[in-house]
Order: C-alpha cells, then sequence, then structure tokens
C-alpha cells in the first residue's frame, strides 16, 4: 500500500538525523497475525529494505527441517531450533542496506521473550539449553547489534489466529491448539501490551489485526499523529 510506505518513509526522514543506521521498524504479533502480508503492503523500493521472517531457511538447513523438528518433538529440539532462530534473527538485524529503512518481521526479541520464555516455562527447554540461549542473547543486545528504532504490534486474538492457521496448512503447524495460540498471545501481551515482563526495546504502535488486512493499514495511517508523536517528532517541521 503506497500510503503506508509513504508514511514509514517520512517517520525515517525524521528520524534519520538522530541515528546513523536505518531507520529499523520490527512487526510482532501472534502467529498468524498477518505480519508477513502487512510488510508485503509496503510498496518495496530502493528506500525500503524489507525483510520477511526466515521460515523457508529454518524449513531447510542443510536438508533437515527444524522448524518440523521442532513441532514433533520440542523437548528434543527445541535448543536446536532456537539457536537457529537466533542465528537468522541477528542476520536480519545486521542485514546491510542502502535504503534508509528497513522493516524486519520479527525480531531477537520475540524469539527470546515469547518463544523461547514459554518453552522453558513449559519445562520443554531444559534450564541449561536456556540459559545458553539466554547468554547469547544479552551478549548480542550489549553490542547493541539489534538496536531498533519502532515496533509495530499486530495484536489478535487467539480464536481469530487459530482460524486462519488452519485455513492456511502451514504442515508443520497443524499440531498447533487453540490453547498454545492462547499462552503465546499473554506473552505477547505482557511484553509489547501490558509491559510488564520485559523491556521494551523501542516505542510500539499496537494495531487490531483481528480486522481485515486492508483496515490494519487504514489504521495504521490514522495513527500517524500518534506515531510520529510517540518518536518525539514533530511532522510539521517536516511535512
Ligand atoms: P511467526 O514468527 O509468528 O510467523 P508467521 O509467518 O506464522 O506469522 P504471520 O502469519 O503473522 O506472518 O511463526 C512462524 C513459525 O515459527 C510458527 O510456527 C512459530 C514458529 N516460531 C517458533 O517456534 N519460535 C520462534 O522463536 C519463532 C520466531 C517462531
Ligand atoms: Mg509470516
Amino acid at each position: 500500500m503506497q500510503q503506508v510506505k509513504h508514511l514509514i518513509t517520512k517517520m525515517a526522514g525524521t528520524a534519520a538525523q538522530k541515528i546513523n543506521r536505518p531507520f529499523t521498524v520490527i512487526v510482532e504479533g501472534n502467529i498468524g497475525s498477518g505480519k508477513t502480508t502487512f510488510l508485503q503492503q509496503i510498496a518495496r523500493n530502493e528506500n525500503v529494505c524489507v525483510l520477511a521472517e526466515p521460515v523457508d531457511n529454518w524449513r531447510d538447513v542443510n536438508g533437515h527441517n527444524l522448524l518440523g523438528l521442532m513441532y514433533e518433538d520440542p523437548k528434543k529440539w527445541s535448543f536446536t531450533f532456537q539457536s537457529y532462530v537466533q542465528l537468522t534473527m541477528l542476520q536480519n538485524h545486521l542485514q546491510q542496506t542502502g535504503a534508509p529503512i528497513k522493516l524486519i518481521e520479527r525480531s531477537l526479541y520475540s524469539a527470546r521473550y515469547c518463544f523461547v520464555e514459554k518453552l522453558a516455562k513449559d519445562g520443554l527447554l531444559p534450564q541449561p539449553s536456556f540459559a545458553v540461549i539466554d547468554k547469547w542473547f544479552s551478549w548480542i543486545k550489549s553490542q547493541k547489534l539489534a538496536e531498533v528504532d519502532m515496533i509495530v504490534y499486530l495484536r489478535t486474538s487467539p480464536e481469530v489466529v487459530y482460524e486462519r492457521i488452519l485455513q492456511r496448512k502451514r504442515p508443520e503447524e497443524r499440531t498447533v491448539s487453540l490453547e498454545h495460540l492462547r499462552s503465546l498471545n499473554q506473552y505477547h501481551e505482557d511484553w509489547l501490551f501490558n509491559k510488564n515482563k520485559f523491556e521494551c526495546p523501542a516505542p510500539t504502535l499496537v494495531l487490531n489485526a483481528d480486522q481485515e488486512r486492508e483496515t490494519v493499514a487504514k489504521e495504521f495511517l490514522r495513527l500517524e499523529p500518534e506515531i510520529l508523536s510517540t518518536l518525539n517528532i514533530k511532522a510539521e517541521a517536516h511535512g
């Protein structure tokens, strides 16, 4: 959607004087919340570098489908899978681009604060394995290798994403239950909405993503003044 791209361009232009790297937006939300679709609505051109989530890479690591293995036997494969997810997320954060704006589906943060956290709490990721992933995560953060400027949180209800996941029929996700989505939703909510669990690495814009995708994009546009003020930017100075 051309206008969405225009708005992000405007935000990035206004923030450019403050930072010496691309203005980086991460798009977060439960499985099936519409992150990929949202990114696709931002027209691709030389000003915007769009990095969709590397799900296909997770399905073929030297011929191994780590995503599939993780769902089949989480106790055995969660550490392997989440270690690789962390690597591919870091690669996205570090991806060089000449574009002034970078949009990333998910981030190191949601992998750690939602998925890894849940696996550990559910007893599927042993504490020593959790500790290793967390040490890597903390070190990456301390080195400022995953800096972000804005979070777009596509907020959904578990029932809606459950339906979408059933419809899209990703083979690995056939065992995903409504209960699992409710729990994952709570991790996202505590992190990005209630803000009572983990730090938010950037100002967060919350969109109701139960709606049709066109409506979500329109809502994003309608919130322009709020976005700009959240980012402490005076829109009129840069119109
Ligand atoms: P999502 O990262 O939520 O991506 P999606 O493409 O399903 O979302 P959208 O429809 O909004 O575009 O999940 C992809 C799959 O990877 C899903 O089965 C959950 C799994 N996953 C983990 O198990 N651990 C992780 O750390 C991440 C990031 C994903
Ligand atoms: Mg996606």
